[in-house]
């Protein structure tokens, strides 16, 4: 077992014995939102190649393409196409955003959009984003800007994507652009959306762009994606000097780091040892770069990455925790991990399967408070097209914030995952993570409040972002 994993083992143990369980009645009868510090940013988010429309970038092909035993790589057939048609639409959804009562919003810029081939400019898709930061900073709506989730212009993929060190470079120089151009609207920053889904999709499992099956590729592709975070986090800091909010700091820097709970599924050694393989590799990672400024990856017997980069210890401001659910873990040899992660039956789920464990999310914000920076939940949110459920699971991981902010952690804000509909990537568009519903059918893609909209505003008026409701 590796140095790190025998380090994280504790971690699991403890969760094992530190198993926190929340009380329903004391959800029910919590004043969510009153529990929230100060300056709170309290919104949703979405991301680019999910809502926009029209966009030709990798996951364009990767969306028409079939596995070899011919079925779709989009699991219900869908393309993303025009989406929620929301880059026509940016004035609808921010009218969504104050109708919710929300102060803030992350959403990504798409990179293929900006730079559609190598060396060339959409400067009125530039001036668009611009103007879409001013338009929520005039709203009183903080925007907090992605400047890579998933995907990747043709030419950069192409090129070998994220296996390939020279994609440093050039998404270097593509932050160098967006921060000259979009640093005096915008300071808060999220350079990399969740570097280990993408790795481990794209590059290990095979079921996102560029399809592939190796974990030698996937470490390499995962350490690219974390310096390209330290090399963003250099240029925002050198090139966006101006302080848009008057908070006194022009940038705030981080990335949004997908954590889930890996449950060992019995008190056996060998699914003890599993779970904390799993959780060192999956969650420990990426954190422990960012505190060490080293990339230490390893997989045992067949890859092992321990390096050194420049600018990453100190390159996050904060950091973001993109949290859903719970995964159990057994020890199974057949499998390339060495472990099967499971969700047995009986528990409450959402409509994709996903454990839910609002619980998991107090563990995390505990466990990254010795990072020694402020988190924020940057994603949360729960697949739920009869939309009934929504709103019990937004109350309690906002009551899971809140546990967590009653014992010193600092966190600064939470961002529902999501806005409205959107595509989910290899699920196509049958889940439905939208606090308002889209009609993908209708000619303006309508969008219609589903009953978490009421438990979102409650929340915003607890904090003291929306009138209390007139007696
Ligand atoms: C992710 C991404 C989002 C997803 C959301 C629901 O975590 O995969 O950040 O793009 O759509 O998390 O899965």
């Amino acid at each position: 077992m590796s140095r790190r994993a025998l380090l994280t083992l504790p971690l699991v143990l403890a969760a094992c014995s530190d198993r926190p369980s929340f009380d329903a009645e004391d959800i029910r009868r919590a004043t969510l939102g009153a529990g929230l510090p100060a300056g709170f940013l309290l919104g949703t988010a979405t991301s680019s190649h999910q809502i926009e429309g029209g966009l030709t970038n990798d996951w364009s092909a990767w969306e028409q393409g079939t596995y070899p035993d011919g079925r779709p790589h989009i699991h219900d057939g869908s393309v993303s196409g025009d989406a929620a048609g929301s880059w026509e639409r940016f004035d609808v959804d921010v009218g969504l955003m104050r109708n919710l009562g929300a102060n803030a919003y992350r959403f990504s810029l798409e990179w293929s959009r900006l730079q559609p081939a190598r060396g060339e400019w959409d400067t009125a898709a530039l001036a668009r984003y611009r103007e879409q930061a001013r338009t929520l900073r005039e709203q009183g709506i903080t925007p907090l800007v992605t400047l890579h989730h998933f995907t990747l212009p043709p030419w950069v993929a192409d090129a070998g994507g994220w296996e390939n060190p020279a994609t440093l470079d050039d998404f270097e120089a593509y932050v160098t652009r967006v921060a000259e151009e979009l640093g005096a609207d915008v300071d808060w920053w999220c350079t990399i959306n969740e570097p280990n889904v993408l790795a481990v999709f794209g590059y290990l499992d095979g079921v996102w762009p560029p399809g592939k099956k190796d974990a030698k590729a996937m470490a390499t592709a995962l350490a690219h994606l974390i310096e390209a975070h330290a090399r963003a986090a250099r240029q925002l800091r050198a090139r966006d000097t101006v302080d848009a909010d008057g908070d006194g700091h022009a940038t705030r820097v981080g990335l949004a780091h997908h954590v889930r709970v890996f449950q060992p599924a019995t008190g056996s050694t060998a699914d003890i040892t599993a779970a904390g393989l799993t959780d060192a590799f999956f969650n420990e990672s990426v954190p422990l770069a960012l505190r060490t400024g080293r990339i230490r990856l390893s997989v045992p017997a067949q890859v092992s990455i321990d390096r050194e980069v420049a600018d990453l210890k100190g390159s996050s401001d904060y950091l973001g925790i993109n949290y859903y659910a719970r995964d159990y873990v057994r020890q199974d040899f057949s499998e390339a991990s060495l472990s099967n992660q499971y969700v047995p039956g009986g528990r409450p789920v959402n409509d994709l399967g996903w454990d839910i464990y609002p619980e998991g999310l107090y563990l995390f914000l505990r466990r990254f408070r010795d990072l020694g920076i402020p988190l924020f939940v940057t994603e949360n949110g729960m697949a739920d097209a009869e939309g009934i459920r929504r709103a019990d699971y937004l109350r309690s991981h906002v009551y899971a914030v809140e546990q967590a902010v009653k014992e010193g952690v600092d966190v600064r804000g939470y961002f529902h995952w999501s806005l409205m509909d959107n595509f989910e990537w290899a699920e196509g568009y049958t889940p439905r993570f939208g606090l308002f519903r889209v009609d993908f059918a209708s000619p303006d893609k309508a969008r219609a409040p589903t009953p978490a909209v009421e438990g979102f505003q409650d929340i915003a008026r607890n904090l003291g972002l929306m009138p209390m409701p007139t007696p």
